[in-house]
């Protein structure tokens, strides 16, 4: 229903309570109660005794309204669960893991956003996409990493025009600067994925960053000094992830593989490949089948990675 009065409202014209309440068959006072449950959501609807309501700003929510108006999937994004603010849309996905298969869990602001091995991520309202995929494949535990790197692919594929690029495994960079990360967590059996839950943060519309992360993250506002509606972005990212995860199901990564190296930034680049007992340095030369980084460390000698931090030269200006 709130829909439906959205859709009335977003010519900018004013429309009268009298008008929605006869078009969508509810009282005025079910009008009434809707226009306060949108606003609370953060619509900018501004009301007038005689001319009713009037959605006054183009807004850039990313409700399950805004997401949904347009999506070109069929699986993927068809079930959107917003909340304004939650710790983690990872844990906000976990917490409704009965939820079906490619259900998408958005916040516009994360209390605890994490990274990896317990890092945080920063996720202030408004300014980026915080964004947790819920996926149901057959999978065996094991492979779950190679989820990351579908949706590494998706989002760079999504961020094209600003030049993104990806870095192997969970990072996507413009400019050699971070813009999205992601995050694969999963609940598994010895033999079987219950579910897998896929986190990414874009940032899009961020102008500073705190100063320990001032120098290796960006947005696409501070690469463009434009800011950008999230939800098409999210669309854009979704719609480019389906396909990829479809072709993941059946055939893994092998069809996938030669347009991840292409976008890939470590590829043909010395890397620091961190392991506990020190670091080797090699030049990354492609991706395994099963998703790991191939280094040459000289004399025809290959490593693959699969675990432990790669650090790039060049990006972020490591090494
Ligand atoms: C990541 O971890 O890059 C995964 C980030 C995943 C975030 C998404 S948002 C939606 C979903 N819900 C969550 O709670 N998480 C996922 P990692 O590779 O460990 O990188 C973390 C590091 O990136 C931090 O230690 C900081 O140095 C840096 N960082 C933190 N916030 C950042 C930001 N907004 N942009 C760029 N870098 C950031």
């Amino acid at each position: 229903m709130k829909q439906s009065i959205l859709e009335m409202l977003r010519s900018g014209e004013y429309v009268s309570g009298e008008k929605i309440s006869r078009k969508l068959g509810i009282s005025r006072a079910a009008v009434w109660k809707h226009i306060k449950a949108l606003r609370e959501e953060g619509y900018d609807i501004s009301s007038s005794t005689n001319r009713g309501y009037c959605l006054t700003a183009p807004p850039d929510k990313i409700t399950e309204y805004e997401i949904k108006t347009g999506l070109k999937t069929s699986v993927m994004g068809q079930n959107v669960k917003y909340v304004r603010s939650t710790d983690s849309t990872n844990n906000e996905a976990k917490r409704h893991c009965d939820e079906p298969d490619g259900t998408l869990f958005t916040a516009e602001t994360q209390t605890g956003g994490k990274g990896r091995l317990g890092r945080a991520w920063t996720s202030p309202e408004g300014g980026g996409i915080w964004m947790s995929l819920l996926l149901k494949p057959l999978i065996p535990p094991s492979r779950a990493p190679e989820i990351t790197l579908i949706a590494g692919l998706a989002v760079c594929r999504a961020l094209e025009e600003f030049g993104a690029q990806i870095k192997w495994p969970n990072d996507v960079v413009i400019n050699g600067k971070k813009v999205c990360g992601i995050l694969t967590e999963m609940s598994a059996e010895m033999e079987r994925v219950n579910y897998i839950i896929c986190g990414m943060g874009i940032n899009v519309n961020i102008s500073e960053f705190p100063g320990e992360i001032a120098d290796k993250a960006t947005s696409l506002r501070i690469e463009t000094g434009k800011s950008y509606a999230r939800a098409p972005i999210i669309r854009r990212v979704t719609e480019e992830f389906e396909p990829l995860y479809g072709e993941y199901l059946k055939n893994r990564l092998k069809n996938i593989i030669a347009g991840y190296e292409r976008l890939c930034v470590n590829i043909g680049r010395r890397v620091s490949v961190l392991y506990d007992s020190g670091a080797v340095t090699g030049t990354a030369v492609g991706i395994a089948e099963d998703g790991r980084l191939i280094v040459d460390i000289g004399g025809e000698n290959r490593i693959y990675v699969s675990s432990g931090e790669v650090s790039v030269r060049g990006v972020y200006g490591y090494v």
